[in-house]
């Protein structure tokens, strides 16, 4: 089982998709274990980007990320990250594949509606940084037919 950070980006939040995000992870038979809808300061945006700090797009992509509430997620999910970001579509919304959020939802890259995780150590550093700790998981009834476990 694998968690991963999920993020409705300020444009999902405006344009009214938060709802439209989870109902596609959770369809998948993912399973949300933590959620806030949350402003974000600066400083937790510098931090989470923190791998693009040398790139041009950083100071942009800092004011965007700032400029508005944001749904901050956790999802677990057998090879959830790699779930997700199949999901999620290619980073450029011109990109990405049909069916994914990316493609059905957004068209600009600065505005492409939706973060996850791209791998196990991103994961655990998003998670802490998000949330510091997630509780435990929980049972629902149709694991079973999700999982087969
Ligand atoms: P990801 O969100 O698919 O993991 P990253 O390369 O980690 O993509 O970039 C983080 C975010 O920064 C992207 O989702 C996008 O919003 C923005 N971004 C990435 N590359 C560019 C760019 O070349 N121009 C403008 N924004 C960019
Ligand atoms: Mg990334």
């Amino acid at each position: 089982m694998e968690r991963s950070f999920v993020m409705v980006k300020p444009d999902g939040v405006q344009r009214g998709l938060v709802g439209e995000v989870i109902s596609r992870f959770e369809r998948r038979g993912l399973k949300l274990v933590a959620a806030k809808l949350m402003t974000v300061s600066r400083e937790l945006a510098e931090e989470h980007y923190g791998e693009h700090k040398a790139k041009p797009f950083f100071p942009g992509l800092v004011n965007f990320i700032t400029s508005g509430p944001v749904m901050a997620m956790v999802w677990e999910g057998p090879n959830a990250i790699a779930m997700i970001r199949k999901t999620m579509g290619a980073t450029n919304p011109a990109n990405a594949e049909p069916g994914t959020i990316r493609a059905d939802l957004a068209c600009d890259m600065s505005f492409n509606i939706v973060h996850g995780s791209d791998g196990p150590e991103s994961a655990a550093r998003e998670i802490g940084l998000w949330f510091g700790e997630v509780g435990a998981s929980y049972e629902k009834a149709v694991d079973k037919w999700v999982t087969g476990k």
